[in-house]
C-alpha cells in the first residue's frame, strides 16, 4: 500500500516537475507557459520576439495614439510594455538600435500619469512605474499636456520621454508572463499539502 502511494506520488511529481522549465537566465525558472502564450508566440502574423527575459510584439506598421496602442496590445493578450529593470531597458534599447526599421521610430510604453500629474503608473497593474530611464530634462509635461510615456532615440540610445497621449507612435506590447505557480505547479502544492495532512510517508514501504 505504501509502495503504491509512493509510486503515484513519484509519477505525479515527475509530471509536475517536467512542466517547470528554465526559459530565461540561469536562476530564473518559469513554469511552462500556457496555451495562450504559445498560440500568441506561434501566430506568425503577430510574432512575439524574445528580447532579454520577455517577449515583445513590436508594431512598426501603424501609428496609434497611446490609447489605441494600449487597446492594440490587449487584442493579443498583452499590454503596452513596462520596462522593469536596467537589464530590460538595455536589452530592448539594444534590439531597437540594431534594427534599421526601428531606429527612426518612437514607441509607446504602458505608463501614464493621467490620473495624477507626476505620478506615473503602470497600465499592467496600476502600480508605480517600476523603472525609469528618462532623457535628460524629462519628464517635462510640456504645455501641461504630456501624460504618456514613449521611447525615443537620444544619442543612439532609447530613453523615456513624457508625451501628449494623442501623439501617434508605434506600440511595443509585452506578453504577459506566466504566473510562477501555473496550474500544474498548483497541483504540486496541493499534493504536498495533501501528503502532509494525510501523513502519507515519502517513499516508505
Ligand atoms: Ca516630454
Amino acid at each position: 500500500m505504501g509502495l503504491t502511494k509512493c509510486c503515484i506520488f513519484i509519477l505525479c511529481f515527475a509530471g509536475v516537475l517536467s512542466d517547470c522549465i528554465d526559459i530565461s537566465k540561469p536562476g530564473e525558472s518559469f513554469c511552462k507557459p500556457n496555451k495562450l502564450f504559445y498560440s500568441a508566440v506561434e501566430n506568425k502574423t503577430q510574432p512575439f520576439i524574445g528580447i532579454g527575459s520577455k517577449y515583445y510584439l513590436i508594431n512598426t506598421v501603424s501609428k496609434m495614439n497611446w490609447f489605441g496602442a494600449a487597446l492594440y496590445c490587449r487584442k493579443y493578450d498583452s499590454d503596452l510594455a513596462v520596462i522593469e529593470s536596467e537589464a530590460e531597458m538595455n536589452a530592448l534599447s539594444s534590439y531597437l538600435t540594431t534594427n534599421e526599421s526601428h531606429i527612426d521610430k518612437r514607441f509607446w510604453l504602458g505608463l501614464t500619469d493621467s490620473a495624477e500629474e507626476g505620478k506615473f503608473l503602470s497600465i499592467k497593474d496600476g502600480r508605480p512605474m517600476p523603472y525609469a530611464k528618462w532623457s535628460e530634462g524629462q519628464p517635462t509635461n510640456y504645455a501641461g499636456n504630456e501624460n504618456c510615456v514613449d521611447l525615443w532615440l537620444v544619442n543612439n540610445i532609447f530613453e523615456m520621454n513624457d508625451e501628449n497621449c494623442m501623439a501617434e507612435y508605434y506600440a511595443i506590447c509585452e506578453l504577459r508572463q506566466p504566473k510562477k505557480t501555473c496550474d500544474v505547479c498548483e497541483l504540486k502544492i496541493f499534493l504536498e499539502r495533501f501528503m502532509q495532512q494525510t501523513n502519507i510517508p515519502y517513499c516508505q514501504n
